[in-house]
């Protein structure tokens, strides 16, 4: 990425410089090349400063979390540091939006926040509260975040989780601002399914209501994958996942059946999703390996902040 964005920087700084004001210089990582400097004061000596023109953008981010009964570290692992994250992306410009959604085999905003019905969080403690609120409603007693905080207990009959129908409501449903780097964290350590399949019909067979263990439920995938893709590019968001990058052991798997094979949990953030681009590098994010921040090898909150500070002001490429 930080390639194509050095060679982004020289397109404009040549090109349209007019058109592009509020574009600025790759931010860090790229071995401290002053492309602009270089082409000001060489060959394009009217070509005007582009810290003339300020990047302004605010920063939303947007936690898409599965938070299903193997996900309780990674909601752990937030609730501890996110005030790490909202204090980088404050540094970077003030005012940060924060959203948070929790998906099953369905999904719902944490509507604690502090603006726009609540779905828009400005501190850290109304994210910590909601993650500590989803991890004791929903994650414990496998319980769906979509049908609320009454809804039935012991769900969840197949590992795989809908995930893509979560993505499309933070594209679409979050309020992000016009002027904003957008950036949507997802974790989870399984693929999803697609249209018209049912996450709660446990063996495919097109019912279910069957009652013993694990039970099933109606939970339809509502979206596919190349209009989730094309919902997140349309909201000119980034997609940087956690995912895991190979299978569990099988003392570590997921206790129910699953619908697709377990050398697929990579398909759709690491692997392609039938012949699709993963969804991270289709909308210019990035994928990191999930077992790493199991392991406690790789920091979630260090982790967030460095792709924020990536992608600021940087138009996302796709
Ligand atoms: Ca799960
Ligand atoms: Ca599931
Ligand atoms: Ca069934």
């Amino acid at each position: 990425m930080a390639f194509r964005r050095w060679v982004l920087a020289l397109v404009v700084l040549a090109g349209a410089c007019g058109d592009e004001p509020r574009r600025r210089p790759p931010v860090g990582g790229d071995g401290g090349v002053d492309a602009g400097a270089a082409l000001r004061d060489a060959s394009f000596p009217d070509v005007p400063p582009v810290d003339g023109g300020v990047c302004m953008d605010a920063v939303d981010v947007v936690f898409v979390l599965d938070v299903s009964s193997s996900m309780n570290f990674v909601l752990e692992e937030l609730e501890d540091d996110v005030q790490q994250v909202v204090d980088a992306a404050t540094a970077l410009a003030p005012d940060p939006h924060f959203g948070f959604l929790g998906f099953v085999d369905n999904h719902a905003f944490a509507a604690n926040g502090s603006l726009e019905g609540g779905r828009v969080h400005t501190s850290a403690a109304t994210l910590q509260a909601a993650f500590r609120e989803f991890l004791s409603t929903y994650t414990s007693p496998n319980r769906n975040p979509g049908d609320g905080p009454s809804g039935p207990t012991t769900q969840n009959p197949i590992c795989e989780e809908n995930a893509l129908d979560a993505i499309h409501a933070a594209a679409t449903e979050f309020p992000w601002r016009e002027s904003a780097t957008r950036v949507i964290i997802v974790a989870t350590d399984d693929t999803f399914l697609i249209a018209p399949d049912n996450y709660g019909d446990r063996d495919g067979d097109g019912d279910w209501t069957s009652t013993d263990f694990p039970r099933e439920g109606n939970y339809p995938a509502r979206r596919g994958y190349a209009e989730t893709v094309t919902a997140v590019q349309e909201a000119r968001a980034r997609v940087f996942a956690f995912t895991r990058l190979t299978a569990p052991d099988v003392f570590s798997r997921c206790g129910t059946g699953r619908r697709l094979g377990w050398s697929q949990i990579t398909e759709g953030w690491s692997a392609p999703y039938q012949g699709a681009e993963p969804i991270p590098s289709a909308t210019d994010g990035q994928n990191f390996d999930l077992a790493a921040v199991q392991a406690g090898r790789l920091s979630l909150a260090a982790t967030i902040n460095e792709v924020v500070v990536e992608s600021y002001c940087q138009p996302p490429l796709f």
